[in-house]
């Protein structure tokens, strides 16, 4: 590309640490006159008290819309629970499962859209029109692939949602899965603005239950494979620990090592049928840059703690430096 070209990013991405990323991934392009498109996982959405809820995507929305509750990391911030009070009482939904009153609003929305027949991203695409997001927002997929856990031998599952805010992961999985995902289709947009990116990023977010359902999207891996675009990723695995989480239950269900080298050979090089030209690691793993080389996948030891805006945008720029930009 040359310097009059407008950069065009693609970032795959969850919810929690992923939104925080895009924040300042769009933070920074908005200078440097680029485009962003996020890829937003859906395997954690659910119907729940008769909404279709999208936590991962409801929560990039309000991150780059900066009415996030930052402190809890999802939700909307000054939220307050007068509904959720009342559903209690008449004993819907999902006690430990907190449906703020301003959060209640997006649900809403959706859901009268969703009926009226709109597709999830034509309904993602009214709820972003609401703010100036610096960004585009689409869902992986416009299939329902919600994430069950399944427990044991016998098949006794539960929705993720239930599994990760009422059992705090502390149920022993013994697999998870998205009904559905086999026969599901990239959105609509998802599969052109890979092939039209100047670089494609993965933000440290959830490698099995975030980054996972995308890239399990049947084409949605072989569009990265294929594209020009270098593809750098960001380790969400700092010293041998998630930085947010309780990734470590799901990379061990997974058979994943929970270390950035781990985490790196999970999704693999792209030229060895995995999707990463780049890995970022933090220096607590900079012994792990070797064994990360060794894939195939070049390592950048960089600071990965997105502890305030600045940093968060430094970040950003090292993930872009690493892709030659
Ligand atoms: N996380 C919680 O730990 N407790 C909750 O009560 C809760 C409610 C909630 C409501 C809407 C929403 O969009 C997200 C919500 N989350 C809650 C976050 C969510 O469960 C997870 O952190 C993500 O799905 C994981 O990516």
């Amino acid at each position: 590309m040359t310097a009059t070209d407008a950069l065009r990013i693609v970032l795959l991405a969850g919810g929690v640490g992923g939104s925080t990323f895009a924040t300042g991934l769009r933070d920074e392009i908005a200078g440097r006159g680029g485009s962003l498109t996020v890829v937003c996982n859906t395997g954690d959405d659910l119907w729940l008290s008769g909404l279709r809820l999208q936590p991962d995507v409801d929560s990039m929305l309000y991150a780059l819309a900066g009415v996030k509750d930052l402190a809890q990391g999802w939700g909307r911030a000054g939220d307050s629970r007068r509904v959720a009070d009342e559903l209690a009482a008449w004993n819907v939904g999902w006690e430990w499962f907190l449906l703020g009153d301003l959060d209640l609003g997006a649900h809403i929305a959706r859901t009268s859209w969703l009926r009226e027949g709109l597709s999830p991203t034509d309904a993602i695409a009214r709820l972003q029109a609401r703010w100036d997001l610096g960004a585009t927002l689409l869902p992986m997929t416009d299939t329902e692939v919600d994430t069950h856990v399944v427990l044991d031998a016998a098949g006794t599952r539960m929705h993720f949602q239930e599994w990760w805010t009422r059992h705090r992961a502390r149920l022993e999985p013994v697999r998870f899965e998205n009904p559905g995902i086999a026969v599901s289709v990239p959105a609509p947009g998802v599969l052109e603005a890979i092939a039209a990116a100047d670089v494609i990023l993965v933000a440290p977010s959830n490698p099995i239950v975030s980054i996972g359902p995308i890239l399990a999207v049947p084409g949605l891996a072989d569009a990265i494979r294929a594209a020009s675009a270098p593809v750098v990723g960001v380790s969400p695995i700092i010293g041998d620990a998630p930085v947010r989480g309780m990734a470590d239950v799901c990379l061990r269900v997974a058979g994943v090592p929970c270390t950035a080298a781990g985490v790196a050979g999970h999704y693999g090089a792209r030229g060895a049928d995995g999707v990463l030209d780049a890995w970022l690691i933090a220096a607590e793993d900079a012994e792990a840059a070797a064994s990360v080389d060794d894939l195939g996948i070049t390592a950048h030891v960089e600071p990965l703690w997105m502890s305030d805006a600045a940093r968060t945008r430094a970040l950003a720029v090292a993930a872009l430096r690493a892709a030659g930009i």
